[in-house]
């Protein structure tokens, strides 16, 4: 069964938005197969986000997402990459659609409420990353 990692980062747990999302991938049929509440640190932040490490916005990102808990999940499904970020929306909220998690939720890309592993393999990648 293919698996995803999902992250409601700091302003979604910030603002109570945990139960809303995890119902979200409950209805939409996913199974949780594990959960939990993490303060990201420095060093997990720059290698989970490794791929941006020479954008302009780097810093911030790394500042944003160590800047409170964080609640780390994986979620099993039929094609649960792909279908997760259809739940997920758009990068940039302006852009995702109402009924989207960034859609309904966020304003900014800076703080678009969630994370969704954008492959398989970065699935596993990520998921050895936060769950070990
Ligand atoms: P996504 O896979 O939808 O999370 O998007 P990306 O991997 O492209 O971006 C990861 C995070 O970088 C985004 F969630 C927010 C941040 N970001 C910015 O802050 N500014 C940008 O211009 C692009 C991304």
């Amino acid at each position: 069964m293919e698996r995803t990692f999902i992250l409601v980062k700091p302003d979604g747990v910030k603002r109570g938005l945990v139960g809303n999302i995890v119902s979200r991938f409950e209805s939409k049929g996913f199974h949780l197969a594990q959960a939990k509440l993490i303060s990201i640190d420095q060093s997990l932040a720059e290698t989970h986000y490794a791929e941006h490490a020479a954008r302009p916005f780097f810093g911030d990102l790394v500042s944003f997402i160590t800047s409170g808990p964080s609640f780390a999940m994986v979620w099993e499904g039929d094609g649960a990459v792909k279908n997760a970020r259809s739940l997920i929306g758009k990068t940039n909220p302006a852009d995702a659609e109402p009924g989207t998690i960034r859609g309904d939720f966020a304003l900014s890309v800076e703080s678009n409420i969630v994370h969704g592993s954008d492959s398989p393999e970065n699935a596993d990648r990520e998921i050895g990353l936060f769950f070990h």
